[in-house]
């Protein structure tokens, strides 16, 4: 019965692939043409790139035949999209993605065997557009994906950088920032639309007057940046729907400033086009100060007015009812992700009313309908807020509506708590404690009808600290959406053994429908899924083993314990906590050398800001205290360190599959969500992690015998605060941690220098924010119960299956099937794919029509 149900369906594929150009035959074909054609090469000497781009490029005909077909199918239903505004999106590589999307990859195996290509060594030759940070913009790239699968109209709008986050190094222990040039050898993946062109204007002045007996106001800038898009099709898992992402980039208006040439200043006229298009060169890193930074501020606005105008643009021509842009946000909703497009309210605000004649109230009302906010990150210093004179001298005019936004809105707050000034302040969308700023969260806040934070906890904090004030003004306002990661590119892209042998017990719904992995909870006690499942770990763990020694030249052994932490390195998520249990190990070895400690390699990636001293010095600390214990024949086999330079989406895909443990350490109430814990839980890693951001969520649904707690918790953390933390009694009290601090602080790992490592020291020592010495023995203790647990390694792998198997809720489908249903109110428009031919000639027929329409005419 089943294989003739198989049978059946593997013809109909067949022929659904024939249809589409997807038969292992005619991708062959196509991808001879784009040698060809594209490249200009033979096979004889085409180098592997090339071959890579013909395959892209097959690969990216075959999305845009549903690209076009969705735009179509889109435009005539009518339906609201959803506008994803980012500052960053870190897509990782394209290729595998879109062949498993589209569901493919058997047939381009074989059509590249079937040319003596390996698949997997053209894969390798992708450079990933890295224009991101890490999880903020790696989760926007999550939620593309599960839009387009889930069939949700959507753009993501974002900058085009044409260098992304720097590439790391490592040299002599310390990281070292190289320019990441993802478009050197061309982006296959891209269109240019050089027709989608707008003017955004900067500095200058405002003029008001009077027309007819109506205020009106004019922007006098002092100079006019052009952009131009570039589209990327995003495509859905297994459907029809292919989205689209439209990145900005500045150009100089004229290539030259003629007058000046000919005046004969020639390089003044060619530094005008280089200063212009140096607005979108470069993805700014977090985690530094934002004071002074009026080139991302440029880019902030650039990449919004060019969105905005785009959706405008779009709403007059689809829904030619142009004049009624009070119904604007009807047809389109836009997610503020972060503050870092807030600047997008007074830029409607200003499109509507100063170019398309709107009042006020009227304009006020679309706006705040129009927009939604969501915030990643409660930390006082990574909250926007820009000078007000460096504002006014670029955006005059949005200062200006900005003014207004606060006076009506204080307005509302005087009338709700009359006489409360401190409310008001503390309410007011200008600081005006020391230097006057802009705050980008209120103005985001006050311009958008729905904020959300991005796990349970973070979003209480958000409800009860950060924005409490709003929140007492409209609690309707606010709900929580814990984020989600993609199990495509997460999963069954990265991890495709375990993804196979998942399928193979409970069939492949899981894939779409997360929820379905509990099925596996009735096989966790099949002795023999218990041994498939510890193979594949193995084999993960074998295949990591070999991508690092590869890449560093240090060789891991498979058999010990793989204790992964990679992420960002910044102190609140505390590398540095996850060193001194290295050094805690590494001296109870030095005392008793039989002692027995459960072998482990721990190993790190994550990238530090460029200017974030602290930061590097921890990456520092990382290596110089591996270089000491793995060399030290007393330890060897027992634990080594690895750093893994250079941490991005493709090598992160190596990573999480071969991970025993997850280390998600952060200080309680710093870490807004993760993500990366949930990439570590779905491929079964199990987890040592504070009650901090989603680790909160995984513990609850894993259940708690299934996760290593450690620490304080946030209200803890907060009271622990507020009655004086003073690290030096922990110090003074604890033996263990004594004896690490000052093996550090003495110059061990630092090749005698005491110096090297003394600010970290330091600042452990006194006014640490982020309590490493607090919950010391805490994470020492749960560490201790995995080193044991792990040698259970039935047990083990029985928790990891049922960690899996209860994860479903981490999907980013089920939360953007939230967003959906609570803030953007928006339905699947499902798309048909008409066979590739018959798209042709209904293009052609189109373009005859619109030919004899024209002669006629
Ligand atoms: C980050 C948080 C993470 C969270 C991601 C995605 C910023 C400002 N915030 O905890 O630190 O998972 O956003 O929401 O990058």
């Amino acid at each position: 019965m089943a294989t003739t149900k198989r049978a059946k369906q593997k013809e109909a594929n067949a022929y659904e692939h024939t249809r589409t150009g997807m038969s292992v035959d005619a991708l062959r074909r196509a991808f001879l043409d784009n040698l060809f054609y594209v490249q200009g090469r033979f096979p004889d000497v085409a180098t592997p790139n090339d071959f890579y781009q013909a395959l892209a490029h097959t690969i990216r005909d075959r999305l845009l035949h549903r690209w076009i077909t969705t735009a179509q199918t889109y435009k005539n239903a009518g339906s609201r999209t959803v506008c994803y505004l980012s500052a960053e999106f870190l897509l990782g590589p394209h290729l595998r993605n879109n062949i498993i999307n589209l569901g493919i990859l058997d047939e381009v195996r074989q059509a590249m065997t079937a040319l003596g290509l390996d698949l997997y060594e053209l894969l390798e030759q992708e450079e990933e557009p890295g224009l991101g940070n890490g999880g903020l913009g790696r989760l926007a790239a999550c939620y593309l994906d599960s839009l387009a699968t889930l069939q949700v109209p959507a753009i993501g709008y974002g900058i085009r950088y044409e260098f992304g986050i720097f590439d790391q190094q490592i040299r002599d222990g310390w990281q070292v920032e190289v320019t990441d040039k993802w478009l050197g050898a061309g982006n296959p993946w891209e269109l240019r639309r050089p027709k989608i062109q707008f003017e955004v204007k900067f500095g200058g002045h405002t003029e008001h007057y009077s027309d007819d007996g109506r205020h009106r106001v004019g922007w006098v800038p002092e100079s006019v940046e052009k952009s131009v898009g570039y589209d990327t099709p995003i495509s859905g898992y297994k459907v029809s729907n292919a989205n689209l992402l439209r990145l900005w980039t500045a150009e100089a208006p004229e290539s030259f400033d003629f007058q000046a040439f000919n005046l004969g200043d020639y390089y003044g006229s060619v530094g005008q086009k280089v200063e212009s298009e140096n607005l979108t060169k470069v993805l700014y890193p977090n985690d530094e100060p934002e004071a002074g930074k009026a080139l991302r501020l440029r880019q902030q606005y650039f990449f919004c007015s060019c969105s905005l105008q785009d959706m405008l643009r779009i709403y007059t021509k689809h829904h030619d009812s142009g004049a009624d842009l009070e119904r604007f946000h009807e047809k389109f909703v836009v997610q503020l992700n972060d503050t870092h497009p807030a600047v997008s309210v007074p830029e409607l605000m200003r499109l509507l009313m100063d170019e398309r004649g709107m009042d006020w109230d009227r304009a006020w009302r679309v706006t705040q309908k129009t927009f939604a906010y969501t915030n990643h990150t409660l930390l006082p210093e990574a909250l926007e807020k820009w000078p007000v004179s460096l504002f006014g001298r670029m955006l005059p005019r949005h200062l200006e509506i900005i003014y207004e936004i606060n006076r009506r809105f204080l307005d509302e707050v005087r009338l709700r708590y009359p006489g409360d000034n401190e409310k008001l302040s503390r309410l007011s969308l200008i600081d005006e404690g020391g230097g006057r700023y802009v705050r980008m969260a209120h103005l985001a806040c006050v311009g958008s009808s729905a904020v959300n934070g991005v796990a349970a906890l973070h979003t209480e904090l958000l409800k009860s600290r950060v924005m409490r004030d709003f929140c007492e003004l409209w609690p309707e306002k606010f709900s929580n959406k814990t984020n989600g990661v993609t199990p495509r590119r997460f999963m069954v892209l990265s991890n495709p053994e375990l993804s196979k042998l998942i399928s193979g017990r409970i069939g492949e719904e899981w894939v779409t429908h997360l929820d379905e992995l509990r099925k596996l909870e009735k096989h966790v006690d099949e002795p023999g899924f218990n041994e498939e499942w510890r193979r594949c770990k193995q084999s993960n763990k074998q295949a990591l083993a070999k991508h690092i020694r590869e890449h560093t030249g240090v060789a891991i052994d498979p058999e010990t314990m793989f204790d992964i932490q990679v992420k960002r390195i910044h102190e609140y998520k505390r590398q540095h906590l996850n060193v001194l249990h290295i050094v805690t190990l590494y001296n109870r070895i030095k005392q008793n050398p039989d002692v027995d400690v459960t072998p482990r390699t721990f190993i790190f990636g994550g990238k530090a800001a460029p200017g974030y001293f602290m930061a590097k010095l921890i990456i520092k600390l990382i290596n110089s205290v591996g270089d000491v214990v793995n060399r030290d024949p007393d330890v060897r086999d027992r634990l080594k360190v690895v750093y893994f330079p250079d941490f991005n989406v493709k090598h992160a895909q190596w990573v999480y599959p071969a991970a025993d443990l997850s280390e998600q350490i952060s200080t309680a109430g710093k870490e807004a969500s993760g993500t990366g814990n949930m990439k570590f839980t779905l491929n079964g890693a199990l987890t040592i992690g504070t009650l901090d951001g989603a680790n909160i969520e995984i513990r609850q649904e894993v259940g708690p015998e299934n996760f290593f707690l450690f620490g304080l918790a946030a209200d803890e953390v907060y009271t622990l605060q507020a009655e004086g933390y003073r690290p030096w009694e922990y110090y003074q009290e604890n033996a263990d941690l004594r004896q690490a601090i000052d093996l550090i602080s003495s110059g061990f790992f630092a090749g005698g220098d005491p110096n090297l490592f003394k600010p970290l020291v330091d600042s452990l020592m006194s006014y640490d924010p982020y309590l490493l010495f607090a919950d010391y023995q805490s994470y020492v203790d749960g560490q201790d119960e995995v080193g044991h647990a792990y040698r259970d390694q039935g047990h083990w792998t029985r928790m990891s299956i049922l960690n899996v198997a209860r994860a479903g809720k981490f999907s980013s489908d089920r939360a953007i099937r939230e967003y959906c249903a609570d803030i953007w109110h928006v339905e699947p428009v499902p798309v048909e794919l008409p066979e590739q031919g018959a798209a042709h000639r209904a293009a052609a027929l189109d373009l005859n029509n619109r030919k004899r329409s024209e002669t006629a005419a």
